[in-house]
């Protein structure tokens, strides 16, 4: 297969992999979701939505990163959660996505505080890591969507918290679809 040939998400796997290298802190891949998204639509090959929960579809895991597109469907959303140190972009491709920040109280212990309600829509890419807020991510207005993921570097343990008391619990992260291949896990946190 020549360059010409590849499938735009494998050119976005290959322009991640530079992005990492050249800068591990991932400056550029905001704008390389953004771009991604706006222009293609064979992501589409990762798409897989179950009822009840939503899916983590892993595109590539390397060293550095993991590409996953997570499909919300209507009325699912994630618990609030966190990102274990790493940095997380998020884009949007369809539908659009809500999220809700929280912080701790200063002592960590009681109810979670809700921050701002941010919506995003196709080809609007967000980022977010633990200094910046804790976040529960879901379909906006109850509606199915699908977001490609950027984690930096890959976890497969996140921290899950309970709004009323604040307390946290480690969830294992786990995925519907491996490179398109449905794996039978549960796939959401
Ligand atoms: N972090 C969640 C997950 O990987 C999805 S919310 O977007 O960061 O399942
Ligand atoms: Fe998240």
């Amino acid at each position: 297969m020549t360059e010409t040939e590849r499938e735009p998400i494998e050119a976005l796997c290959d322009q991640l992999d530079t992005a990492f290298r050249e800068d591990p802190r991932g400056k550029a891949v905001a704008s390389l979701l953004e771009a991604y998204a706006r222009e293609h639509s064979d992501w589409e090959g990762f798409r897989h939505f179950q009822e009840g929960a939503y899916t983590r579809n892993l595109v590539r895991r390397t060293e550095d990163y993991e590409l996953l597109l997570l499909c919300w469907g209507a009325g699912e959303e994630s618990p609030i959660h966190n990102h274990m140190g790493q940095r997380c972009w998020m884009s949007i491709l369809e539908g659009e996505v809500e999220e809700v920040h929280y912080k701790r109280q200063e002592d960590g212990a009681g109810p979670l505080i809700e921050g701002p309600t941010k919506r995003y829509k196709l080809g609007q890419a967000a980022f977010i890591n633990d200094d910046i807020a804790l976040h529960l991510v879901r379909g906006a207005d109850g509606l199915a969507a699908s977001s490609l993921h950027v984690y930096s570097k890959p976890y497969d343990v996140c921290l899950v918290y309970d709004l009323e008391s604040g307390e946290e619990s480690a969830k294992t992260l786990s995925y519907h679809s491996v490179e398109g291949v449905i794996c039978g896990a549960e796939g959401s946190v």
